[in-house]
């Protein structure tokens, strides 16, 4: 493609009278609008050691009441986007969050999605909609947009999640916002257990659940039976992947972001082809090297979170090859596919 005119080819008088105007010159600008052939992408192949977040998020802790920060996260922040935007991709934010014994973190919804994939401690819970989630390591539990949520703890240990967001996609179509509330009811009914069998769901004579999320925790023991007996079943099949889906409608579990757990048989390498979304790791079991197509390489332990940009092809390798490996994959697909700019590349 040829090269446009730039900016300083343009007099000083027309460029100031077209400022004055809130006029702009589209061409000097039009290469980097419409890139040819592939989107330029601020996110950057990133990883965080939990190893490095812990004692941080621990020292958070004891420097910050949890009245003082109503959520006490520490934001997974792409530097490709500078860390002021605590963003990691377009669409996603990951934020490791801490809540100690006894704490409560206040009832409050907004428009953004979220997600909670617990990381480590037990006697946690999260309160969704009047639904008491517990929390264990693995487990997944939504708070999709508009839902009444609030965290609370009855263990004796630090309890840690990774908070996954569409906050900095709700926040540039500037629909961000938050409501507080008061401590709610906790009603009787789980979805976990109403829709724990496949195959099966409750079906009221008239009509469905009414809820537009009827299944707000995913436990982990259950994701990681389905992916042990997909790899024994299906040995031809490269990629042991699930994905986490509203029982009713079939659909990705929430609107925005995608979320899928995967099992690395051990010694097992599998490329995951470049597609438009950009995705994110987070290792639940075992620990894998993670090498891009453009040759950055990381190593992700237990507990590791990476973030990779769109239209980039990865290559997954169990590090272990007597063990299995089992990872938490988010991305931004059924946001692509609402937009019809999803693509596979290959
Ligand atoms: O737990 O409700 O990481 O509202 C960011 C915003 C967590 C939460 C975050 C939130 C929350």
């Amino acid at each position: 493609m040829e090269a446009l005119g730039r900016l300083e080819d343009l007099p000083q008088d027309y460029r100031d009278e077209l400022t004055a105007q809130n006029l702009v010159p589209l061409w000097p600008s039009l290469r980097a609008l419409l890139p040819p052939g592939k989107p330029a992408r601020r996110t950057q192949a990133t990883a965080w050691a939990y190893q490095a977040i812990r004692p941080l998020l621990m020292r958070a802790g004891e420097l910050t009441p949890i009245e003082k920060a109503e959520r006490r996260v520490l934001v997974l922040a792409n530097p490709g986007h500078g860390l002021d935007k605590m963003q990691a991709s377009a669409a996603m934010y990951l934020g490791m969050q801490l809540l100690m014994p006894g704490e409560w973190a206040p009832s409050h919804r907004h428009t953004p999605n979220a997600v909670r994939m617990v990381v480590e401690g037990e006697g946690a819970w999260t309160t969704v909609d009047g639904e008491k989630c517990p929390m264990s390591r693995g487990d997944l539990i939504l708070t999709p947009t508009g839902l009444w949520h609030e965290h609370g703890h009855d263990g004796t240990e630090p309890v840690v999640w990774l908070d996954v967001l569409d906050l900095p996609l709700v926040y540039y179509t500037e629909t961000s916002y938050v409501v507080g509330g008061d401590r709610q009811a906790v009603q009787p009914g789980r979805g976990d257990r109403a829709y724990a069998r496949g195959g099966v769901a409750p079906r009221p004579v008239f009509g469905r659940s009414g809820r537009a999320y009827p299944m707000l925790r995913y436990p982990w023991a259950d994701a990681r039976a389905a992916l042990v007996s997909l790899a024994e079943d299906r040995p031809d099949q490269e990629a042991v992947q699930i994905e986490y889906i509203n029982p009713e409608t079939g659909s990705p579990a929430e609107n925005i972001l995608g979320f899928y757990a995967l099992m690395l048989r051990p010694g097992q390498t599998l490329r995951l082809p470049a597609r438009s979304p950009a995705l994110v790791f987070h290792t639940i079991e075992g620990g894998a090297t993670l090498l891009t197509d453009d040759g950055q390489a990381f190593h992700l332990a237990a507990a590791d979170t990476a973030c990779v940009p769109g239209y980039t092809g990865v290559t997954l390798t169990n590090a272990s090859a007597t063990e299995p490996a089992f990872l938490f994959l988010a991305d931004e697909s059924p946001l692509h596919r609402k937009l019809g700019v999803y693509e596979e590349r290959g």
